[in-house]
């Protein structure tokens, strides 16, 4: 658009001005590199950098008990990331109802349990709402371990399956899939089921839940206007304070609500929930995770800034970047931190020792280097303190695994071959994970 503007008030196209067209396109070009330049992809070019102490407390308290850390610096760190990150949940009591719209114990050829349950949000039924759409392994006679997350399309898109329900929320549009007007219909049944091996999971022994993250809040930089936001305004607010959540705060509340569910289902075992999310659900699934203790398991794939990598090694994806094109998802504070990382007063190890003693699972892609998987395998490798305090040894290695190489602690890290995706090859290592922790030892 620029280009055609200058031609139009330059006349690039005239002959006399052929000189002066050439040194806008070598202007052009050098813009181009320094932007590119901008984003690192070097490690040696990583800045040195120094991350704040997960056993010492804001006063310089070394933290050294289970019960220090419980009551007051787990709480401290919780606090640092709502005020400067993801911003607080307003403590606003919403009604939440929830109705079971459709159950099948016919499921999958017979094998699975297929509910789709509504939560209304408000006092009404005419407000926002999300459908929770979950499998559940027919033979199990007890209650089953479930693995939730949310999906970026609709819960339709996750399986071919006729009877899924079809969402009229906002969705982003899509040549691949034929998304148009930000509305899904039939044709988007089962367009991303290489993400969502149902038949696999359910055969692995764990039921699945999904919820369309769009329900709860459609992602848009609207300045928070739409999907859960608005209920939780006070009288003649308009949008959230500087430090109140953003889209990430508000999709994680839903995962929790969803948790709400499952204790009401005896069908579930809501002692054994796990929480799982790709790339800015990623980032979603390890915000629940810290913090809805409620979890059991949290599992992060490719979640990137924000995510499960360290924001100060500036590599890929930088806190700059993500706010100046996602201004949505953080709270407002988080901007102060635009490449200013040194100064912020957490790093992403802080939020995977939020989730100890639980087991926590981080997964990268070798092609995903906007990402930054090494940094995400060190923000696991530092959240260790957090777990040895509970005398677990949390993420049992020193050096980056290779690929294809899963390590399994509590914490449990691999990269995988390929780009930013989900496939077969993580809800293996994942289940595997799941398994060791739930099945092999305690259940
Ligand atoms: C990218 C963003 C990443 C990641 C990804 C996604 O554009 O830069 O942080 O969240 O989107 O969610 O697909």
């Amino acid at each position: 658009m620029y280009i055609t503007q200058l031609k139009i008030v330059l006349n690039l196209n005239d002959p006399e001005m052929k000189k002066f067209r050439l040194i806008m396109i070598l202007l052009m070009f050098s813009v181009n590199a320094i932007a590119q330049e901008d984003v690192n992809y070097d490690e040696s070019k990583v800045p040195e950098y120094e991350l704040p102490e997960i056993l010492r407390s804001n006063s310089g308290k070394v933290i050294d008990e289970v019960s220090e850390w419980e009551q007051f610096r787990r709480p401290e760190i919780l606090a640092a990331f709502e005020q400067y990150v993801y911003g607080k949940t307003p403590a606003v009591d919403i009604p939440v109802r929830f109705e079971l719209m459709e159950e099948s114990r016919e499921a999958l050829g017979g094998k699975a349990i297929r509910k789709q349950v509504r939560a209304y949000f408000g006092k009404f039924n005419n407000g926002p709402s999300m459908d929770i759409l979950i499998y559940l392994p027919e033979i199990s006679e007890k209650p089953v371990p479930i693995i939730v997350g949310l999906n970026f399309y609709g819960n339709h898109t996750i399986i071919d399956d006729q009877n899924i329900f079809i969402h009229n929320s906002w969705t982003r549009n899509s040549d691949n899939f034929g998304i148009k007007n930000n509305q899904v219909d039939e044709a988007s049944r089962g367009i991303r089921n290489n993400r969502w091996p149902v038949n696999k999971i359910i055969d692995g022994g764990y039921g699945l839940a999904t919820i369309y993250y769009g329900d709860l809040d459609p992602d848009l930089g609207d300045h928070w206007q739409d999907g859960i936001h608005p209920l939780f305004y006070r009288d003649n607010q308009e949008q959230p304070a500087d430090d109140e959540w953003g889209s990430i705060g508000a999709w994680s509340w839903g995962l929790s609500r969803a948790l709400d569910y499952f204790q009401t289902d005896n069908e579930i075992d809501h002692e054994h929930v796990a929480v799982m999310g790709h790339s800015r659900l990623g980032k979603t699934s390890l915000w629940a995770g810290a913090v809805d203790p409620r979890f059991a398991a949290v599992i992060s794939n490719d979640s990137g800034c924000g995510g499960a990598a360290l924001s100060r090694r500036r590599f890929g994806e930088k806190v700059a970047r993500i706010n100046n094109a996602f201004p949505h998802w953080f709270n407002n504070n988080f901007n102060r931190y635009n490449d200013q990382e040194s100064y912020l007063p957490v790093d992403q190890h802080m939020l995977i020792a939020l989730m100890a003693p639980r087991p926590v699972y981080i997964a990268s892609a070798e092609d995903d280097r906007w990402a930054d998987p090494k940094g995400e395998f060190l923000s696991g490798r530092e959240a260790n303190p957090a777990y040895q305090l509970y005398g677990l040894e949390g993420m049992p290695a020193d050096q980056m695994p290779k690929v294809s190489q899963p390590i399994m602690g509590t914490i449990g890290y691999h990269i995988r071959p390929g780009g930013h995706d989900v496939t077969d090859y993580d809800w293996e290592q994942w289940m595997k994970f799941l398994n060791m922790h739930w099945k092999e030892s305690k259940r």
